[in-house]
């Protein structure tokens, strides 16, 4: 083949090329160990020594031809991939925006924040502590027996080194006594100025996340609940029948909300009961809601029992206190006429948005 043929079919070959490998594959075949190119090269050796100066000079013109082309050929390659590149990453800056929308509170924070502000404006003190807890704050301290089946592995999220996922916010009240007592200089460790004086009262609330092992159409892992607590010299079963049932006719914004409070048991308080409100759904009518009974039942309350107040050190003699507990997501499905409590915790922006 002559020099002139293998540049035209360079010059073919390269243009035929849209990209850099093939392109590399191309030039092997004139440049490579056994291109053409190296091939006249090597047949040099064959010529008469006069004449192979001008055809070794002719070949290495004709190389650097095909040199040149290549460079050429690849540059126009690589500005292509770029055009196409630049071409599919384009931003339309004159798209509308997205940012538009408006957040909302989540309705279980709505509904905190509603108690919340109910409890405070009758003087009660917002109280928090550790979701991670201890043994004695969950259970010992609330007089719940080593052989309950609440502290079972099967009903409580037990950490390595055997602390847990608080299963309700008693522990956090249980924390609040404690340190009452060490302010006042009273407690077992720490003996201040005022030991023997009286205490002050305790009025407190405990929101918060409470977790148990759990997890079916009515049950989460991790739900809401508030828990409340009242302790002074002279606080009585009649003091919790009148806090609450204001609370819940305040809460579900009714003038003449009917309540009642059946015999109940939990091992931090005695006596115990449960307390039911008129179905806010039917108007007491009866309904799927109510399971045709005309009643809710939305919390569960008695009087501390006198061991809770024997862990912390208060004398329960002298003092007595009710306390209550309660679900939020349930308040917050009452309230809102939700209707399945799995909507809370899949943040659906249709649902979420309809309490904006
Ligand atoms: C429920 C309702 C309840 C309490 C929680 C409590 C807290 C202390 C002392 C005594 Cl520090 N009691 N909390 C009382 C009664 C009911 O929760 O259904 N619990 C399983």
């Amino acid at each position: 083949m002559n020099l002139d043929e293998i540049l035209k079919d360079a010059e073919r070959e390269f243009a035929a090329t849209g990209s850099l490998p093939i392109l590399d594959q191309v030039k092997a075949r004139y440049l490579g160990k056994s291109g053409a190119i190296t091939a006249q090269m090597k047949s040099l050796g064959a010529l008469p020594v006069e004449e192979r100066k001008a055809a070794g000079a002719r070949i290495n013109q004709v190389k650097d031809q095909v040199e040149a082309l290549l460079r050429e050929r690849r540059d126009a390659i690589q500005a292509a991939e770029l055009e196409r590149q630049l071409a599919a990453e384009s931003l339309d800056v004159t798209l509308p925006g997205r940012g538009d929308a408006v957040a909302s509170l989540h309705p279980v924070t709505r509904t905190l924040a509603r108690i919340e502000a109910l409890f405070s404006s009758i003087g009660f003190e917002v109280a928090d502590g550790p979701e991670i807890e201890t043994d004695f704050y969950n259970f010992t301290a609330l007089n719940i027996p080593e052989n309950h089946p609440a502290r079972a592995m099967h009903d409580t999220f037990y950490l390595e080194g055997g602390n847990l996922l608080r299963t309700h916010t008693s522990p956090v009240q249980v924390r609040y006594m404690q340190n009452v007592m060490k302010l006042a200089g009273q407690s077992q460790e720490f003996h201040g100025p005022t030991g023997g004086g009286a205490l002050p009262p305790i009025r407190i609330i405990a929101p918060g996340r409470v977790y148990r092992c759990d997890s079916d159409v009515t049950h989460t892992p991790m739900f809401h609940q508030v828990e409340g607590l009242w302790v002074d010299e002279s606080i009585s079963f009649a003091d919790l029948k009148g806090i609450l049932a204001d609370f819940m006719a305040r809460f579900f914004e009714r003038d003449n909300l009917p309540v009642r409070f059946r015999p109940s048991f939990f091992p931090f308080t005695e006596p115990s009961a449960e307390m039911d409100i008129g179905c806010v759904i039917c108007e007491g009518a009866g309904c799927r809601v109510c399971s045709h009974t005309g009643w809710l039942e939305v919390l569960g309350c008695g009087m501390v029992h006198p061991n809770v107040f024997g862990h912390v050190g208060i004398d329960a003699e002298r003092y007595q206190g009710f306390a209550f507990g309660l679900g939020v997501e349930r308040l917050a499905m009452l309230r809102y006429g939700v209707d399945d409590l799995r909507l809370f915790f899949e943040n659906d922006v249709r649902f979420l948005k309809q309490f904006a």
